[in-house]
């Protein structure tokens, strides 16, 4: 395997223990997700052929920010499926969002507005680009929607910002979206 595929294999490793299931990798995330750097290292060491420094390396050159290490801790910064409290504060939102999707959920978000799933928040951006590439990774065709995050927030909903510049809020309503004007 070269470099960058382990790198990479060892990145999406380190999602899934840090998002969805640390207890597969023997960890235990604190209230905030937060888990010590060193047991990480331990455990992806176990794993894979990999340094303390290659691990810096992932962090660092995480296209997404996914991560985010600090005093000898690290935590994923948006996505998770376990229960933490990443503890952000709301704020305002840009006038705009976007949301990728398949356009097959558009029947049932039509009905119910955006959800967050799994998730603990629906995933938003601030550019169409990134909606874009999140639809695209789904099959079939893809659709691009609008948020009217501008009149969401003066009608009291809340919006966060994650570390690493993903726009969360707890769901969309209907009544904010409309088919972005780029989608098929
Ligand atoms: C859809 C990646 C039917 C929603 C990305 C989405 C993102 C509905 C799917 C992050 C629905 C949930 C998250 C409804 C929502 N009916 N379908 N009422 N409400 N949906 O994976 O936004 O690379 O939980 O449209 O960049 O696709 O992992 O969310 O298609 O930021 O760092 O239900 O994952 O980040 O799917 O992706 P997900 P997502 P990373």
């Amino acid at each position: 395997m070269t470099q960058a595929k382990l790198e990479t294999e060892v990145s999406k490793y380190m999602s899934y223990v840090l998002r969805h299931a640390p207890e597969a990798a023997g960890l235990t995330l604190d209230a905030e997700g937060w888990v010590s750097f060193d047991e990480l290292e331990k455990a992806l060491m176990s794993k894979y052929d990999v340094s303390r420094a290659d691990i810096i390396e992932i962090v660092e050159n995480n296209p997404k920010k996914r991560f985010t290490l600090t005093d000898n801790r690290i935590r994923a910064n948006q996505g998770h499926s376990v229960e933490v409290d990443l503890a952000l504060n709301p704020v305002e939102p840009p006038a705009v969002l976007f949301h990728g999707t398949s356009l097959t959920n558009w029947q049932s978000i039509e009905r119910e507005g955006l959800q967050k799933m799994q998730r603990h928040h629906v995933h938003l951006s601030a550019d169409v680009e990134t909606a874009k590439i999140v639809a695209t990774r789904r099959k079939g065709e893809y659709l691009i929607l609008r948020v009217d995050a501008a009149r969401m927030f003066s009608e009291g909903h809340s919006f966060f910002v994650s570390d690493n510049g993903v726009w969360l809020a707890e769901s969309v309503p209907v009544q904010y979206l409309s088919p972005d004007a780029g989608t098929p």
